[in-house]
């Protein structure tokens, strides 16, 4: 288990969203970029990481991605960098099963399942710890949003959503296949602060990720604790309020762009309708706390090797001001 997914109520599609540019020169977070994250839960700050760490990145990224991911022998596909047509419908090979324990215990170091590689075992590589949590102009991001940050060892590692040719059809068809394709859910574990780099751009209707914006608000009340996963009984109902009311945002950007998110907010992956493979890395944020062992963790269902995201041995609890103890808070 790691995600807990909304149950069925009329869902909005995505509409696609550009951050607005509320920067104040010379400042690390301006003050109507506080408030846009308050109020919204997110917020982007374009161009954070430099085109020459991408390009190397990317480099990496491909090498070790036709190094390691397994392609279905049965089928006549295979994948080539330079040849953006192959990246169409990839045909990975089936997954072994789930380590049941030892350190990859309830996950596979890669993930591949249709549209989706999660290379996670890239995660803790010393070049994307660089290019993420460890970026001075990105940790400078999250240290005046959250405060005193946990030193990072990990991130999630690098997701890639490839393109799929289903048809399109008419705009009414393109709307319900939006809706489809969106998977709301809040992550688990300890949810303070978590991050989305694009490492190429993400133009609209591409799989940019997806957020609902104010969902952290309603979500952060559904909770027992302010961080730890301690979803109250509330938390079903809190889910279908915010998948009926909230219309979701999918963030377009360019590559070096971080998205910032409050880590209760609901959000997807993005509908994927185009031709090139949404290429982003995920990396999760806490404050620098006493956590649990690895094995307190599996004992209460929530060892999830892949995130740098420990649940804390004393936690607020869900308190009135949900920025209790955050930089941002004052
Ligand atoms: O790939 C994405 O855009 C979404 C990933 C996500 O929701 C997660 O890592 O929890
Ligand atoms: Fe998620």
């Amino acid at each position: 288990m790691q995600e807990q997914r909304a149950e069925q109520p009329r869902r909005k599609p995505s509409v696609v969203f550009e951050m607005p540019d509320l920067t104040a020169s010379g400042q690390i977070l301006s003050a109507a970029e506080r408030d846009f994250f308050v109020a919204n839960g997110f917020l982007v700050k374009r161009g954070l990481i430099g085109q020459e760490a991408l390009t190397d990145a990317m480099d990496r990224v491909w090498a070790h991605l036709l190094d390691r991911v397994p392609i279905d022998q049965r089928s006549p596909w295979s994948l080539s960098r330079g040849d953006p047509e192959t990246w169409l419908d990839p045909r990975w090979a089936p997954m072994p099963p789930v380590p049941k324990a030892g350190f990859y215990e309830g996950r596979q170091r890669i993930v591949h399942a249709g549209a989706t590689v999660k290379l996670h075992d890239l995660g803790g590589a010393r070049f994307v710890l660089a290019l993420l949590p460890n970026n001075p102009r990105v940790r400078r991001v999250a240290t005046a949003l959250l405060g005193d940050l946990r030193p990072s060892s990990r991130t999630r590692g690098v997701y890639a959503l490839f393109p799929t040719n289903r048809p399109t059809g008419t705009n009414g068809d393109e709307e319900a296949r939006i809706v489809r394709a969106l998977g709301p859910h809040t992550d688990q574990v300890c949810q303070q602060l978590n991050a989305c780099a694009y490492l190429e751009d993400v133009p609209a209707r591409s799989g940019g990720f997806t957020v609902y914006p104010g969902s952290h608000r309603i979500m952060f009340r559904a909770h027992r604790y302010a961080a730890n996963w301690s979803p109250l009984p509330t938390f079903r109902a809190a889910m279908r309020q915010v998948v009926a009311e909230i219309e979701p945002l999918e963030i377009i950007g360019n590559a070096g762009d971080v998205i910032f998110w409050h880590g209760r907010t609901v959000h997807s992956a993005g509908a994927h309708l185009g031709s090139d493979i949404r290429w982003a890395l995920f990396a999760d944020f806490t404050h620098n706390r006493e956590t649990l062992t690895d094995d307190e963790h599996r004992q209460a269902g929530l060892y999830e090797w892949f995130k740098d995201a420990k649940l804390f041995r004393n936690d607020l609890e869900a308190g009135e001001d949900m920025w209790q103890g955050w930089q941002l808070g004052g």
